[in-house]
């Protein structure tokens, strides 16, 4: 069954980039969150200031993170990464392996019109353009550690919908137990394929209870900014408790399926981490240790890595009676 291909040609998108805005608006949230600004904050930044004002700066609207929710952040010990550390120390290995290859080459890929299938378990198989998936007017800014198996870290303000919303669209039937997303490959835009010595297309999946979770996003910007093409436009996924590697960019095809898809790194190093791949501070990788990480643009491996990457309260029940060791 086909549903429609739009065009993604009306998404929002602009060239400003409105760092200056979070940071404010998170430096006032320190002060809010020390008892000085209470009331202004509770006006202004409650009042979604930074937003209203990227709005009009023709940038992504977002409901902005409530303070002390998961999706907030810690401002004092996670403070965002800049916009500039972002977009320029990626992995992306379809437009090489070298960190800045990227930024450097993604500039070419064509994202619109872009159209991502569904297929599988679902009661509304099809394609489906960007927007049919994503509704814009939910726009949520949830801010993420990010946590590559590698052992680099950022803080990123992403700006998307709950996957569950997107699925929510497309009605996975009850025998669907995993979902798996399929990201792009296109020879004529992407100078890397030949060289990473990965198989394509990159495919990495979820099972049903963890693309159903509140953490789980649909990201479609940063920053307040349509994503860019090097952080994987016009939508990828971002599950901050598992390592990097999970976030397919550039998602072209979702499917809902009963067994356990085969999905590319749990294939290409099945001696390294498995299909659920949860940031674990205590099971190493075979050539290095994952006890601690660099928080870029550190330097120094100084920081401990934190169990689920310290989103522990909100997924750990999801793997109840599960072996750590052998799963994680
Ligand atoms: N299609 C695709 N998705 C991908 C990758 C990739 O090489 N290709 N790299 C993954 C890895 S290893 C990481 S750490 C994150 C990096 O996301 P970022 O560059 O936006 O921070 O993307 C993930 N998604
Ligand atoms: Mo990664």
């Amino acid at each position: 069954m086909l549903i429609k291909i739009r065009s993604s040609a009306d998404l929002p998108y602009s060239e400003v980039t409105p760092e200056h805005i979070y940071r404010s608006r998170r430096d006032f949230m320190k002060t809010a969150a020390a008892g000085a600004v209470g009331v202004l904050a509770g006006s202004v930044i409650g009042g979604n200031a930074g937003v209203l004002e990227a709005a009009q700066a023709g940038q992504l609207t977002a409901r902005p993170p409530a303070k002390g929710s998961p999706f907030f952040g810690d401002p004092e010990r996670d403070p965002l990464n800049t916009f500039e550390q972002i977009t320029s120390y990626n992995n992306y290995y379809e437009f090489g392996t070298g960190k800045g290859d990227p930024a450097r080459n993604a500039g070419r890929l064509t994202t619109k019109p872009w159209t991502v299938k569904v297929d599988g378990l679902v009661a509304k198989p099809g394609n489906y353009g960007v927007e049919d998936l994503v509704d814009f007017k939910q726009l949520e800014e949830r801010v993420y550690r990010h946590r590559c198996v590698e052992r680099w870290s950022m803080v990123i303000p992403y700006i998307g919908v709950p996957l569950s919303a997107v699925l929510a669209k497309v009605q996975p039937q009850p025998r669907a137990k995993f979902v798996s997303f399929e990201t792009l490959v296109r020879p004529s835009e992407m100078n890397g394929l030949g060289s990473a010595g990965l198989q394509w297309p990159y495919v990495e999946g979820l099972r049903m209870d963890e693309a159903m979770h509140p953490l789980t996003l649909m990201a479609v910007g940063l920053y307040g900014k349509v994503l860019p093409n090097q952080n994987g436009a016009p939508l990828r996924v971002h599950i901050p408790w598992k390592y990097g590697f999970k976030s397919g960019k550039s998602i072209v095809r979702i499917s809902l399926t009963e067994s356990m898809p085969a999905t590319t790194w749990a294939v290409q190093n099945s001696n390294e981490y498995g299909f659920y791949a949860n940031v674990n501070p205590t099971v190493d990788h075979p050539r290095w240790s994952q006890a601690r990480e660099k928080r870029l643009p550190g330097l120094f491996y100084d920081r401990p890595t934190q169990m689920f990457n310290g989103y522990g309260d909100q997924v750990a029940s999801l793997y109840a009676g599960m072996d750590l060791r052998k799963f994680y």
